[in-house]
């Protein structure tokens, strides 16, 4: 029976250790939404900073709902392990930036946000997790965490509450805020927080506050990008064989490693370089290229890969027509970014594939799959709507039509999704935040594809009406949808990348 991993000296030798004496630094930032995301990149990349450039810069996490991981990274005074797994092998590293975890405390999360050592705040909270709303970026109204925080700004649960909470008192003892660092996958992640924190402000406390917000805090915006699959038992149990330490807060993750930050911290931050992460004054052209090819064609693949049985990324890339569907997706998303200094879009591309493929890597469709209420938008919605921006005859039968239909083959494989149920009828549950407006609006329809789809595209703020009031964008969703309902999705699928199979790949450089 191996020991617990709660001190570094009792680690395999062949394993590596922080290049530092966590003990030797203090806390500057404090993290809030502790899934593996966070500890497989933000959390590595500190790491790497404290041991080339020290400082007082160790995180302290927060887990608003789950007390699981704070239990088992306290226990081991927040050392982890992480095993960064490529497709010949997989090297083990011990991480040590985190220095405890506050779980499911909101007065003892509020307190943290008020030390004056913290002069970071990073988020990774999922495109859910906000409370805003998309549309008008102002706190949402129907969100349950932020009607009580609204109701009671002084004893906060939820992000805007506690942020702006933790401000307000931060401006009352004059103690310099934080910088608010969003990293979640959220178009203009940073400006889209700031106006939600500014609106959430006003509300709560009036106008002195929201314009001192506006005034004197950094928002800046990022892009990161790190494959991570949730972990599994066989994680934990390869942690424990590399490192000869029992880890119940080991994770596992792919070698590549990408973070694009706007350099704007007001308050100082760490050398994140050290860790590979680039600083650059406007974040929006790398976003829009992650968002719309990793992201979108991820979300693609999620789809078409779970309802066609493929459990997992990389078997669906095993998948001849669901590979090229994905090369497709790839491509025409590219076709539609504006050139980016130094980058090759069909480098980029290629590299997705490979980084899809990795063998080793159990990425699930149905975790992808999940909140696509909240992913659509920024994924496939965006660079559908930038088809028809672009004046791109949008229906016809000419190469330009081409490029919407791969976002409304997303679109229409999300809805048959949302049916809950695989060709052979077994069950599954939604995931999403409006699971319960979805089935009530497709209720008692039927298998009638064309009246789904109506239902799909009625629904409040999710497609846009330019897109829902396309005729070429509607045949395509209820042509591939009928043909999913009545064939079954591996036809549907197989029919899709026939109907590509001659025709050149679109060009994009
Ligand atoms: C995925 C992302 O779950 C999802 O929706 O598309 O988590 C993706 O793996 C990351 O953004 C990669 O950086």
């Amino acid at each position: 029976m191996s020991t617990r991993l709660d001190a570094l000296n009792r680690v395999n030798k062949s394993v590596q250790l922080p290049g530092y004496v966590p003990e030797e630094h203090q806390v500057g930032i404090v993290h809030i939404g502790l899934g593996a995301f966070h500890r497989a990149h933000q959390a590595v990349m500190t790491d790497d900073a404290l041991a080339h450039h020290g400082g007082d810069w160790r995180i302290i996490g927060v887990s608003l709902r789950s007390k699981t991981v704070a239990t088992e990274l306290n226990t081991q005074n927040g050392l982890f392990t992480l095993l960064e797994r490529g497709a010949e092998n997989t090297s083990a590293r011990i991480i040590a930036s985190i220095q405890k975890v506050i779980a499911a405390e909101p007065a003892a999360t509020l307190a943290i946000l008020c030390e004056p050592a913290v002069r970071v705040v990073t988020l990774t909270v999922t495109e859910a997790g906000y409370g805003i709303d998309r549309e008008t970026r102002l706190p949402d109204m129907s969100n349950t965490v932020v009607l009580a925080d609204l109701a009671n700004p002084d004893s906060p649960v939820g992000v805007l509450g506690l942020l702006v909470a933790s401000l307000d008192q931060r401006r009352l003892s004059e103690v310099a805020p934080f910088t608010v660092l969003s990293c979640d996958n959220l178009p203009e992640n940073g400006s889209l927080l700031r106006d939600g924190v500014v609106g959430f402000a006003q509300s709560a406390y009036g106008n002195e506050l929201a314009e001192w917000i506006e005034k004197n805090v950094a928002f800046p915006c990022s892009m990161v990008d790190r494959i991570t699959p949730a972990p599994t038992s066989e994680t934990y149990a390869q942690a424990t064989r590399l490192t000869g330490c029992n880890d119940k807060a080991a994770i596992e993750t792919e070698a590549f490693s990408q973070w694009i930050i706007e350099d704007s911290f007001p308050s100082g931050r760490p050398k994140w370089e050290a860790g590979g992460a680039i600083f650059v004054d406007d974040v929006t052209a790398y976003e829009r290229m992650k968002l719309t090819m990793l992201n979108g064609s991820h979300s693609m693949l999620a789809y078409s890969g779970f309802l066609t049985g493929n459990l997992f990324v990389r078997d669906v890339m095993r998948d001849k027509h669901l590979a090229r569907l994905v090369q497709r997706h790839l491509h025409t998303a590219a076709s539609l970014l504006h050139p980016l200094p130094r980058i090759n879009y069909n480098e980029y591309a290629e590299a997705l594939t490979v980084r899809f493929s990795n063998p080793a890597i159990a990425h699930q469709t149905f975790q992808i799959a999940s909140d696509a209420t909240q992913k659509l938008p920024q994924r496939i919605f965006q660079p559908a709507l930038d088809v028809s921006r672009a004046e791109f005859s949008f229906g016809g039968n000419d190469d330009r039509a081409m490029s919407v239909r791969p976002f409304a083959f997303a679109t229409a494989m999300w809805m048959r999704f949302c049916l809950q149920q695989h060709d052979d009828g077994t069950r599954y549950e939604l995931q999403d935040p409006r699971a319960g407006e979805i089935t009530s609006s497709i209720k008692g329809i039927g298998s009638d594809a064309s009246l789904l789809s109506e239902a799909f595209h009625a629904i409040p703020n999710l497609i846009p009406k330019v897109l829902s009031q396309n005729d070429y964008w509607r045949e395509c969703i209820a042509e591939v949808l009928s043909l999913a309902m009545s064939e079954g999705c591996i036809a549907a699928t197989k029919n899709e990348a026939q109907l590509y199979g001659d025709l050149p790949i679109i060009k994009i450089d």
